[in-house]
């Protein structure tokens, strides 16, 4: 084991970094999850989106689940059909959707069934701006991420769009749940830099899973 693995193994497994934010680190095969999500793209594939506002969304989408979310000239939303194909999206895979299960119970929150899941893809140099995840009718149930490949970091800013964040370097197979106290905090992610890993090369994927 080299001295960088072994600092690596003496972190803790799981980490409170706010109220309501539980940082789980490793806890998804990553193996796996990219094996399953790569299905999902073979039926909904990867697309920059369109803001409200007419603007490119650099970081590609998809989505799994009974509702998917969408961005277009009409606003966000969740719609149960990719507007792409017109075909429901891709069904929620079961050892997905039990990832999210038991991680939102480590993180304090049973009972967790999510019915959206959305698959971001980052391209080197990608960011994703500070935002609240507002689009979920129900907030009583916390967002929980997936983070797949290239590690990057996540940036929790609280109640205001900005200032000084808690950064929370998210690698492959870490698992954040977001909730509670802290579900409507704003968050965003750092340009992806440049690195590689085995299973996606130079991109990192995230997959949230909500209760819309
Ligand atoms: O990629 C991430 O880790 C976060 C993604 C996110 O905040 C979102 O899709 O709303
Ligand atoms: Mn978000």
């Amino acid at each position: 084991m080299g001295v960088a693995d072994l600092f690596d193994s003496l972190r803790p497994k799981s980490e409170t970094i706010s109220d309501g934010v539980t940082l789980l680190r490793g806890f998804a095969d990553s193996g796996a999850v990219y094996e399953l999500m790569q299905q999902v793209a073979r039926h909904a594939p990867f697309r920059n989106q369109i803001t409200p506002g007419g603007h490119i969304i650099k970081v590609a989408t998809t989505n799994c689940g009974a509702l998917g979310w969408t961005s277009g000239p009409g606003g966000y939303r969740y719609r149960p059909d990719d507007p792409e194909t017109g075909l429901p999206w891709p069904a929620m895979p079961a050892q997905l959707a039990n990832i999210a299960t038991e991680a939102a119970e480590a993180g304090g929150f049973p009972g967790y069934h999510p019915n959206a899941c959305l698959i971001n893809l980052y391209a080197p140099g990608l960011k994703l701006s500070s935002h609240q995840d507002k689009n979920e009718r129900d907030r009583r149930w916390p967002v929980v991420t997936v983070s797949i490949g290239v590690p990057a970091t996540f940036q929790l800013f609280g109640d205001s769009r900005s200032g000084k964040p808690i950064n929370i370097l998210l690698q492959d197979g870490d698992v954040l749940v977001m909730g509670g106290a802290s579900r409507m905090a704003y968050h965003g992610v750092k340009a992806l830099a440049a690195g590689q890993h085995p299973l996606t090369g130079d991109k990192r994927y995230s997959l949230t899973f909500r209760v819309t």
